[in-house]
């Protein structure tokens, strides 16, 4: 599906019809889409109200999904945003959907993030959600006082799929609508409105709060990105990544703790900064997908970061990337283990273990097969790291050269994101928040 919200589409051709012909020329998928709209607007009384509660606010977030990135709304956010001095963060999918940099950025909420942005969601007064679902990890399992305390909090929810609003939360208002349109209708009613910069204005109180939150989490973070040791610290492997991609990368996350780690520690400056596949998850997305991404952008650096586990299950991408000449980067966050997984196991089951860890039968070692001497195999670049600055060094070098590499990163495998929130199995219990308590009003 390209328009409405866009998502994958299975088609199951049956092998006749190939050799079938059509009975007419097939018209040019562009042209004839280019006047279909799904573009619609929120109910005017609807918008009215929002622009009401928003200007009455004395705590209000913007929450942003992946509504506000399909759907092109990234500018109409900035706008919104910085008109009403309103903070944005966001859910996975969402990020990238305002600058991380920007002053008004809180970051990720999810059971991995940070303090500000968890915080200030969950005693939010106002939560405008545009484009988001609530999925388990952004509302920590949904429990209340860790990403969200829906009530009290007023939660207008904005979204094209009507399906969504008010699934997994009650909704003080909840409007259908494509979320540029319905940003672009919010600026121009502010125009009508007076008191709008005084409402702006008030903003410094709940925004200077929320900076004494931001400082809190920055002194808990600081000391993980200090280490020099090897294995690589994995939130100095996420640092050392973040600061060398150009702001032009696309940063394709595979799944596993590796997307953790990202998700938390980058720094993504466009819509299309860093993707991933957040909801379905499948293992491989990152390997494969940055051909895709590649394709899609010829003249961009195009980097995946994927997990040892993975990207054994997906080596054929290597030669894939040497036929159809893709400039590709792999950094493979090599943790000899499905760590996400040996993660959830240690502590989830007591701590036992199965089958998540990758080593030698005879010597107990860390074990897997040497991913830079596949590449070489490939025709491709590979090069293997064990040293934070190495990482950066290295990347820095495969981004210069513009042809495929692949960079065999040797990071640790027993240090989690901590987050502000939590996530719960079902049946198997809840974890703890690593920083901050739970929320009560
Ligand atoms: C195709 C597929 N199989 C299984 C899973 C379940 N799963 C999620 S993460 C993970 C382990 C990933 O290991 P690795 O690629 O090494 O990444 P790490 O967690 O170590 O960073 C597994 C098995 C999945 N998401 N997709
Ligand atoms: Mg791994």
């Amino acid at each position: 599906m390209v328009t409405g919200r866009p998502g994958p589409v299975v088609l199951d051709v049956p092998f006749d019809i190939f050799k079938e012909a059509a009975a007419e020329e097939t018209p040019r998928p562009e042209e004839w889409n280019a006047n279909i709209s799904c573009r619609c607007g929120a109910d005017p009384d609807g918008v009215s109200k929002v622009v009401d509660m928003l200007l009455a606010a004395e705590r209000p977030v913007i929450l942003v999904g992946q509504g506000v990135k399909y759907g092109g709304a990234a500018t109409d956010l900035l706008k919104l945003a910085e008109r009403l001095r309103l903070p944005v963060a966001w859910s996975a999918s969402g990020t990238g959907a305002i600058d991380a940099h920007h002053p008004l950025a809180l970051g990720l909420v999810a059971r991995n993030g940070p303090y500000q942005a968890n915080h200030a969601a969950r005693t939010a007064d106002v939560l405008l959600a545009l484009g988001v679902r609530f999925d388990d990890r952004t509302s920590s399992s949904w429990l209340p006082g860790y990403s969200f305390t829906i009530p009290p909090t007023k939660l207008i929810h904005v979204d094209i799929d009507p399906d969504e609003i008010a699934r997994n939360y009650p909704v003080a208002l909840g409007l259908m609508a494509d979320v540029r349109t319905f940003l672009q209708q919010v600026l121009a009613e502010l125009d009508c409105r007076v008191g709008v910069s005084d409402a702006a204005a008030s903003r410094a109180k709940w925004l200077a709060t929320i900076d004494g939150y931001r400082r809190e989490w920055k002194a808990f973070i600081a000391p993980g990105f200090a280490g020099d040791a090897s294995p690589i610290h994995p939130q100095r492997a996420a640092h050392e990544i973040d600061k060398v991609l150009p702001e032009d990368a696309i940063l394709v996350s595979d799944i596993g703790v590796h997307h953790n780690w990202l998700i938390q520690f980058c720094h993504p400056q466009r819509p299309d900064s860093l993707i991933g596949s957040m909801g379905f998850g499948p293992m491989g997305f990152g390997v494969a997908g940055v051909l895709g991404a590649q394709f899609a952008a010829p003249e961009r650096p195009c980097v995946s970061v994927c997990g040892d586990g993975a990207f054994l299950m997906h080596a054929s991408v290597l030669g894939t990337a040497v036929e159809y000449d893709l400039p590709v980067i792999w950094v493979v966050w090599n943790n000899f283990a499905y760590a996400s997984i040996r993660g959830l196991q240690r502590g989830y089951l007591d701590g036992r273990e199965l089958a998540t860890d990758f080593r030698h039968p005879h010597t107990g070692a860390p074990y897997n097969p040497d991913f830079a001497a596949m590449a070489r195999s490939a025709g491709i670049e590979g090069v293997n790291v064990d040293r934070p600055a190495d990482l950066s060094d290295a990347l820095r070098t495969a981004l210069a050269s513009r042809r495929p590499y692949l960079i065999n990163a040797n990071i640790g495998a027993d240090t989690n994101p901590g987050g502000a929130g939590v996530w719960e199995l079902p049946g198997l219990g809840q974890s703890q928040p690593a920083f901050g308590g739970r929320y009560r009003p």
